[in-house]
């Protein structure tokens, strides 16, 4: 359920910049505010009377979405790409809390677990992550928050990790666990798409503890919140693992 815990006035708010990102994320294939009220008995308008109500709509619209977004992934298409002088500076910090607080992960001693339906569930160093074939992106950052930037990721491809440790790519999520407590998961298509990658760098250089020491994700076709930062397990499951947003209300698929 959305955001029962939130405040009317928070609620409504929250309730409106949701229908923005689904109605962007879904490119105008979506029903207009009118249509939805009139075939919904809901009046968007005045949520707060009826928050429940248009908690259940939203849901189900997101759920809805979700579905329809998979099926209009295309796992070829690439996200554009741009050039060095494109590169914001800085680049952004974003997290759910200040950048005082970001989690300082020890790259000596750390290791990237696997579970879930993976045949090989050795932990992996960094030093063994960047020993893969590395390879580099400029692309666009996109925050539900209203702002997006452009910047440089370099990594290994997080397709040809999963079938090198023998993960199950029929399987239906690829689930991680991030040091702060943050958590996302993402479609198997994308998993697998050539430019989602376990980058290990940011603009040539270690990735700095604030963009997501010691690796992050990097989706350039999804939302920023669906590329984890702080990575420390990686999961392959075909139950549901939701995320921090997403169990908040934020449409699971949020890609294109
Ligand atoms: N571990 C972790 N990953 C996270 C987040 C977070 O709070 N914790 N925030 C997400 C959000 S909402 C955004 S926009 C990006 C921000 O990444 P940046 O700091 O590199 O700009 O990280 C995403 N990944
Ligand atoms: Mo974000």
């Amino acid at each position: 359920m959305l955001l029962k815990h939130k405040a009317a006035p928070v609620m409504l708010e929250r309730t409106k910049s949701i229908l923005n990102i689904e109605r962007r994320l879904f490119m105008k294939q979506t029903l207009s505010l009118g249509a939805l009220s009139l075939l919904t008995g809901c009046d968007f308008a005045s949520t707060t009377d009826e928050p429940n109500a248009a908690d259940r709509i939203l849901a189900a619209m997101s759920k809805w979405n979700d579905k329809a977004q998979a099926a209009l992934f295309d796992p070829t298409k690439l996200a554009p790409e741009f050039t060095e002088a494109d590169i914001k500076d800085p680049f952004p910090f974003n997290a759910y809390y200040g950048e005082d607080e970001v989690r300082i992960v020890d790259g000596a001693t750390w290791k990237l677990e696997l579970s879930g339906m993976i045949a090989k569930k050795d932990a992996w160093t960094l030093d063994q992550l960047k020993a893969l074939p590395q390879k580099n992106q400029i692309t666009r950052h996109i925050c539900v928050e209203g702002w997006s930037a452009i910047g440089k990721w370099g990594g290994s491809s997080l397709g040809d990790f999963l079938r090198l440790v023998g993960a199950d790519t029929t399987a239906k999520y690829v689930g991680f666990k991030c040091a702060d407590d943050y958590h996302t998961s993402i479609d198997m298509a994308t998993a697998l798409h050539p430019q989602t990658i376990i980058a290990t760098t940011f603009r040539d250089q270690p990735l700095p503890p604030k963009y997501g020491f010691p690796i992050k994700i990097r989706i350039p076709t999804k939302l920023g919140f669906k590329n984890p930062k702080h990575v420390m397990e990686m999961f392959v499951t075909n139950d549901y693992p939701g995320g921090y947003w997403e169990d908040q209300g934020y449409n699971w698929f949020s890609g294109a």
